[in-house]
């Protein structure tokens, strides 16, 4: 390799491909394929534009104090230093007049990769249990509702596994490209695949079954599922009498669930049913990978628990070619344990937004969890995917509008397009505006950056090294190097956390100077310093171990498999899994809309900027299935307002033919970098998701506070293309 290639884990989504990134000149110029044969096919065409983005002309790239009212988007710009010093000393100010609580912190974690947990630190040094994130909707609250039922999060063997049920879920050549080359390599040896989609999504185009149901019935879907299995008795009878507890509970419940009552919820013929259940139950070694469309829905507990209550009575839980249970990785300090979580008192644990009402990924379940994770995994602390100590974001939202039950008046948002990201916008907007300081840590001028009263430019992946060990859910580390020195007054959201801390005192818990110092303090366990983990190569993975819970019983508070869950029943809840019904749809709003259906150029509401991947998308789109288009008298491409009893956005229609007849599809996160100046916060509210989706109780899972953006009614009026999108498409 040349002196300027390097190995990166890129971070443009957040699946984390390993590749290669080239510099020349302290710029870096190009990003190739990995060099391993078995990664090579890992690249998409977002990681190809890495260039484009990272060297871009608005990239931000000296801190910016604001000078206008909030939102103006009118600004100054000042020294990182004199930043910092206000910041600290605004947030001090603060903290002494409502309490620590006041503040509340909102990422993503996946992109800024290198806080290494130095957010939760600094808040709970602080006592602060406000952090919220966008995994609150992916990947993190599946972690924590997966405890729930085994006590941590598995990820399946997509290597040995012979079924494959992808429940939404749909990997292609451009997203989650790692994912798709896995899934494409199990069916060349002869695995199943299963898909569970409204439409005829790219997946479910080859799949083996396709069960085309309804929007939002997946949790319905599931218990049709476990009715096929149990009565035609094809369980794991020995694992479920020796490590479940609460099989004749579920059994009962399960039995509320008849086929043709499943049929009638789903839409899906009951024999197809029974086929797709029997096809997953009889597979030596099947799994049910994650996915985020049952995180996003109104019974999102019930359906991600159904999902973890198939693998285990199946007897598909950490065995070869089912779903996995890793556990830390010896080698590497967990980001759970940088955390600090042991050191914010149960005072302040409990004032955390969500603690009450949806308690399911907040504290209070990482408490009730604690024992048990101690003597299984070692450290009573999981913040598996980071989701596991979460605040609730519409609980956040609400005090930091209300200011009740108490204020919050200081928001720190890092690499993560806030306004855009949760439901109901409109209250998140009312939310920023109503506080005394906003800090955005971002690459650019975003929607949620504009409403900042300090924006600190951020680094990226291509300027800082790296060890990525995917927030433990699985074991594997591999290797991201630095090729380029980032500008030089931009900081890693380490550097942030760090610099912050210093300014409050917390010195001596922030003893890692940089980077590097904390690479090789979480590496020091295995005996090496990052440098020396470099030179032995880009990535290592522990040999899998299978059944573990053999030896060690399961990390819940039984020990066991609890399909009748001991902490659901403890919080009030149902303790089993239940279908619950989404709003319907009435002869005003006569569509189902689901959000997502995520788009090849962008990742969330990023790189409409990047002129070379916005070529290949311009505008927002709606699906309409073609019966639905004729019978509305609209046709393909036109201009249309769609609305539901909360907001409307503007898009183009697509007449599909793929679609479900009844239902609408809104892409996520759309706003218009170009119209900066001219529109009020760069159009952050003409064609957002978050503008359509309400976070009124109705529409939350009542365990987890969970917004329901998979079936709610809306309906589609054709406009005039509107004038702020003429130079669109
Ligand atoms: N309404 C609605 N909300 C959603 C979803 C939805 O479908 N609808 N989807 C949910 C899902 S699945 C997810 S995963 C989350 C994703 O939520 P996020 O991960 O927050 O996603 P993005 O919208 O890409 O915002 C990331 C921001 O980080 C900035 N950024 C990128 N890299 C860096 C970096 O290295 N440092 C810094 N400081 N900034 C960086 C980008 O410029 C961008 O503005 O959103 C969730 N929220
Ligand atoms: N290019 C690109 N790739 C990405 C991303 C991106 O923004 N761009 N984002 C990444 C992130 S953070 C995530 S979370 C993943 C998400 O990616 P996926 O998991 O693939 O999710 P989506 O693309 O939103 O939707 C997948 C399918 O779910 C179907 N669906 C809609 N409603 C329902 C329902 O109620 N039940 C069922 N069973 N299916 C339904 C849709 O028809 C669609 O075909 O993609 C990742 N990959
Ligand atoms: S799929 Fe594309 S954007 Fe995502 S990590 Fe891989 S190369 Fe980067
Ligand atoms: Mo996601």
């Amino acid at each position: 390799m040349s002196k300027e290639t390097r190995y990166s884990v890129c971070t443009v989504c957040d699946i984390g491909c390993q590749l290669r990134t080239e510099a020349k000149d302290g710029k870096v110029t190009r990003v190739i394929a990995h060099d391993n044969p078995m990664l090579a096919k890992n690249i998409c065409f977002k990681g190809v534009a890495v260039p484009q983005i990272h060297n871009h002309k608005e990239r931000i790239k000296v801190p910016l104090k604001r000078v206008g009212e909030r939102g103006e988007d009118k600004w100054e710009e000042i020294s990182y230093e004199q930043a910092m010093d206000e910041i600290a000393e605004k947030l001090k100010v603060l903290v002494d007049e409502h309490g620590p609580e006041t503040l509340a912190v909102s990422t993503s974690g996946w992109n800024t990769q290198t806080t290494h947990s130095t957010d939760r630190r600094f808040m709970n040094l602080l006592g602060s249990p406000n952090w919220i994130s966008g995994v609150s909707l992916c990947a993190g609250n599946t972690a924590a509702v997966n405890r729930l039922t085994y006590g941590w999060y598995p990820m399946a063997d997509y290597g040995n596994t012979n079924c494959i049920v992808l429940f939404g879920h749909n990997p292609r050549k451009h997203s989650w490209t790692p994912i798709f080359n896995a899934i494409n390599a199990a069916k060349d040896r002869g695995a199943k695949v299963i898909v569970l989609d409204p439409r005829i999504s790219d997946q479910a185009e080859t799949a083996d079954l396709h069960l085309r149901l309804k929007a939002g019935t997946d949790a319905a879907m599931c218990l049709g599922w476990l009715k096929v299995i149990f009565d035609e008795e094809l369980y794991d009878k020995e694992f479920v009498s020796d490590w479940c507890v609460g099989f004749e509970e579920l059994r009962q419940r399960v039995d509320e669930y008849p086929l043709e009552r499943v049929e009638k919820i789903t839409g899906v013929d009951k024999a197809l049913i029974a086929e797709a259940a029997r096809m997953y139950a009889t597979a030596d070694g099947a799994s049910i990978p994650w996915t985020p469309i049952t995180d996003q829905q109104i019974s999102s507990t019930s359906a991600i628990r159904l999902h973890s209550i198939l693998r285990a009575v199946t007897g598909n839980l950490d065995v070869v070619g089912g779903d996995t249970l890793g556990g830390f990785n010896p080698s590497y300090i967990p980001e759970s344990e940088l955390g600090l979580h042991e050191v914010l008192s149960p005072e302040q644990k409990a004032k955390q937004m969500g603690y009450d009402d949806h308690p399911v990924y907040t504290y209070r379940v990482a408490e009730m969890l604690k024992e048990p994770t101690e003597k299984v995994w070692g450290f009573p602390y999981a913040d598996i995917v980071m989701g596991c100590h979460m605040a609730n974001p519409t609980n956040v939202f609400r005090a930091m509008k209300t200011e009740q039950p108490y204020p919050i008046k200081a928001f720190i948002v890092l690499g993560n397009n806030a306004l855009l990201s949760y439901p109901n916008q409109h209250q998140i907007l009312e939310a920023m505006m109503n506080q005394e300081l906003i800090v955005a840590h971002e690459l650019f001028m975003t929607p949620t950056a504009m409403l900042a009263d300090y924006i600190l430019p951020g680094d990226v992946f291509t300027e800082r090294n790296h060890v990525a060990d995917s927030w433990s859910w699985t074991t594997r580390l591999t290797l991201s190097q630095k090729v380029v020195e980032p500008p030089e007054q931009a900081s890693s959201t380490y550097q942030f956390w760090h610099d912050l801390a210093v300014r409050f005192g917390f010195g001596n818990e922030f003893p890692w100077q940089s980077i590097e110092e904390v690479l090789d303090h979480r590496l020091a366990r295995s005996g090496r310093t990052f440098r020396e983990f470099e030179e032995q190569g880009f990535m290592e993975m522990p040999i899998p171990e299978y059944r573990k819970y053999r030896k060690t019983g399961f990390a819940t508070p039984s020990g066991k498999v609890e399909l009748y869950s001991s902490i659901l029943e403890e919080l009030g809840f149902d303790p089993l899994p239940y279908y619950r019904e989404g709003p319907a749809t009435s002869p005003e709003y006569p569509y189902m809309v689901f959000t997502g259906v995520r788009e090849d150029p962008f990742f969330q509401t990023g790189q409409r900027n990047v002129k070379e991947l916005r070529d290949r998308c311009p505008a927002p789109s709606v699906f309409i299935h073609p019966e639905d288009a004729t019978r509305d008298g609209l046709n393909d491409g036109d201009w249309i307002s769609l609305e539901t009893p909360h907001g409307k956005v503007s898009a183009q229609l697509s007449v599909q033919s793929s679609m479900k007849q009844g239902h609408l599809r809104v892409p996520h996160g759309w706003w218009y970098p170009e119209m900066r100046g001219q529109e009020s916060l760069a159009g952050a509210f003409l064609s957002s998701d978050a503008v359509l989706c309400s976070d009124d109780d109705e529409f939350l899972d009542y365990e987890q506070g969970i917004p329901h953006f998979k079936g709610f009614p809306g309906k589609v009026v054709k406009t005039e293309k509107p004038e702020h999108l003429q130079a669109a498409s």
